[in-house]
């Protein structure tokens, strides 16, 4: 007869090894999509490749303890040089599997193309040496592992956190960020909803690491971060803010930036081939992260539906691996466009309005004037 003793130590030993989210991966056919642990070996390999451009670190954890894991990409990477820096994100979204596979691209084309002579290499280098760039490669890893662990997925979009005084789980991290959280109907009370905003605004461990972390951009007083791109999946759109509101000039929005969100985004969806238009226009929603790095930090933020057009089925969450790469070259041009802009936004105006509002000495580092 097995004795108690034998079976509690039994099971403590089995637990580490019986949690199927850990585990989980994606089947063959979508071989090519990164699971987190997958990405976490990728990041690693390339900042081993490349010290002296790539360093990876974590922002925080996720509510299972999951890394979030971010890499900064800058010549003398981890010194301070007062350069413009630009963010990138992925997969605040779950089943949104493309947008994790971006961010791993901007990544990987940074560090390939850094140093060498085409004109695409000499592009990247300038870019690299004179940004501080900082991708957050999945804002949700917790959601990503469940979803694999549904055969074929679980069309999963919130986090996996428990909503206290319920038997649900998960808070959809895109409706929990703190500017005019829950104020405008754009979000649901309801903790079942899949567009559940949290019992209050940060409850969610993964978007406060993200607050965190561009809270900490702050240096005497001045946001280092510029421009932003968040990725999610579908629609092929450039979203800029407000989701809160459908006023295209609202009080908390100067016409100037105004006039610059939509100089750079139709820019960008020129490059892509996307369609560029405030978010609230696709729908309204509140406690979204764009309001936020707008409101907050007068950050030029986007948020980018990538691949398919349209939304709302599997089909748009999980497209077959084969049109990853194409997928992430086709945004090749709109991510090096924002992280040129980065020193003067306003520069998406023309050379008058960059004068005006970034000095005299402007220099958006795209077209070399050599001063
Ligand atoms: O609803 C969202 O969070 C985003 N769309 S998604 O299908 N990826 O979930 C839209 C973010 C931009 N905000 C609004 N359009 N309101
Ligand atoms: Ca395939
Ligand atoms: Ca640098
Ligand atoms: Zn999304």
């Amino acid at each position: 007869m097995r004795s108690a003793l034998t079976a509690v130590l039994a099971l403590i030993l089995a637990v580490p090894f019986a949690t199927p989210a850990n585990a989980a991966d994606y089947p063959a056919k979508d071989a090519r999509y990164h699971a987190y642990p997958e990405m976490v070996s990728h990041i690693k390999q390339v900042a081993a490749k490349h010290p002296d451009i790539v360093r990876v670190f974590s922002i925080g954890q996720s509510h299972q303890g999951r890394k979030l894991w971010a890499a900064e990409i800058s010549d003398n990477v981890g010194v301070d040089e007062g350069e413009p820096e630009v963010l990138f994100d992925g997969l605040h979204h779950a089943r949104e599997h493309l947008s994790a596979e971006l961010p791993i691209y901007i990544l990987d084309l940074l560090a390939n193309q850094y140093g060498r002579q085409t004109d695409l290499g000499q592009r990247i280098t300038k870019l690299v040496n004179k940004r501080r760039t900082w991708v957050v490669f999945m804002v949700n890893p917790d959601g990503l592992q469940y979803d694999l662990t549904g055969k074929p997925y679980r069309a999963w979009r919130k986090n996996r956190q428990p909503t206290p005084g319920t038997s649900q789980i998960g808070t959809d991290l895109n409706r929990n960020y703190g500017y005019r959280w829950g104020c405008c109907g754009g979000s649901s009370g309801r903790p079942s909803a899949s567009d559940y905003r949290g019992p209050r605004a940060w409850s969610a461990p993964e978007v406060r690491a993200m607050r965190d972390f561009v809270n900490s951009r702050v240096v005497d007083g001045v946001q280092r971060v510029r421009t932003h791109i968040t990725f999610h999946t579908a629609g092929e759109l450039v979203l800029w803010p407000y989701a809160y509101t459908a006023k295209g000039l609202p009080p908390d929005m100067t016409a100037l930036d105004r006039d610059a969100f939509k100089a750079m985004g139709r820019a960008m969806a020129r490059t892509n081939g996307y369609r560029a238009k405030q978010s609230n226009s696709l729908y309204p929603s509140d406690g979204d992260m764009i309001d936020w790095m707008y409101a907050r930090h007068r950050i030029f933020s986007f948020t980018f539906e990538l691949y398919p057009t349209g939304g709302g089925t599997r089909k748009h969450w999980y497209p077959p691996d084969e049109v990853i790469a194409r997928e992430n070259r086709r945004n090749r041009d709109a991510v090096l466009y924002l992280m040129g802009k980065a020193w003067c936004p306003y520069h998406a105006l023309g050379q008058q309005q960059a004068r005006n509002n970034c000095g005299p000495l402007f220099d958006d580092f795209e077209t070399g004037r050599g001063w």
